[in-house]
């Protein structure tokens, strides 16, 4: 459709009335839900996303990107039939027992679901238990944890532990995040993947995901 670009370049502004006047524009035009969010919202998030990692552009802009992402999709909901979506992949995503950071988690959630795959977010001060109750009832592919502190990042360990112990260790995969840890914890806790920030974190959901 003619004007999925015009969409995509208004949510990089992070112009989220006009995103929703371009949207109806679209839908009265014929273009169906699934085709605006993946050639114009997704494709708008994604270079937001390649943005933010290159030091383009900064957190209050990939928030406001995000908010316009958000009041699109609300948009393309209600024209949606329920199971009209497809996701590529189920995440559970939260910030570790005893750590109530959630900024960088939430921009981890907003880059992967501007990836296409459905985040079930449990939030701030989350167990181990939780992460994996919350992993097996979802079927997820994916437990992602995020830790802003060195006295909380030995919780990642525990969410590693606590699916060998459950027996989903071989179904699911765990990435690591947040400012303290590092590659090499990441090694020694034996999680699957740390990435540095929100963008490359959905980038490596998405490949596990494929
Ligand atoms: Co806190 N805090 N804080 N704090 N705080 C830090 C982390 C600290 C480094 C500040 C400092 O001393 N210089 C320090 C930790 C020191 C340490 O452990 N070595 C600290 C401390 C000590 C504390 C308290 C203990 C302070 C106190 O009460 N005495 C307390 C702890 C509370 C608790 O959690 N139990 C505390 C509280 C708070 C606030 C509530 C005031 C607030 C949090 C508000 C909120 O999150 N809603 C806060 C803040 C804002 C910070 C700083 C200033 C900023 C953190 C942030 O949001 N950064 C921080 C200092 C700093 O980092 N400069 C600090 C922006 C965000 C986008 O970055 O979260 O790193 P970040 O996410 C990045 C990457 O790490 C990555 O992607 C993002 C970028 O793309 N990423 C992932 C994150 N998660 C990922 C997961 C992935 C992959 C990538 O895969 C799953």
């Amino acid at each position: 459709m003619s004007n999925f670009a015009e969409i995509s370049a208004a949510l990089q502004k992070g112009r989220a009335k006009i995103v929703k006047q371009l949207i109806e524009q679209a839908l009265a035009e014929g273009a169906q839900p699934n085709e605006i969010i993946e050639g114009a919202l997704l494709d708008g998030m994604s270079i937001v996303g390649e943005k933010f990692k290159n030091n383009e552009v900064f957190v209050p802009e990939v928030l406001i990107a995000a908010r316009a992402m958000n009041a699109g999709m609300d948009l393309l909901k209600a024209h949606m039939a329920a199971d009209g979506l497809e996701t590529k992949g189920t995440a559970v995503l939260g910030t570790v027992k005893g750590d109530l950071h959630d900024i960088g988690k939430n921009l981890v959630k907003i880059m992967m679901e501007g990836k296409g795959l459905k985040v079930i977010d449990l939030g701030v001060d989350v167990s181990a238990e939780k992460f994996v109750e919350a992993a097996i009832e979802n079927k997820a592919n994916l437990i992602c944890c995020s830790a802003l502190l060195t006295t909380t990042m030995s919780e990642m360990k525990a969410v590693v532990d606590l699916c060998t112990e459950k027996g989903i260790r071989d179904q699911v995969k765990i990435m690591i995040g947040g400012a303290p840890v590092t590659q090499s914890f990441c090694d020694s806790v034996g999680a699957d993947c740390y990435t540095a920030d929100a963008a490359s974190a959905s980038d490596a959901a998405l490949a596990f995901c494929k």
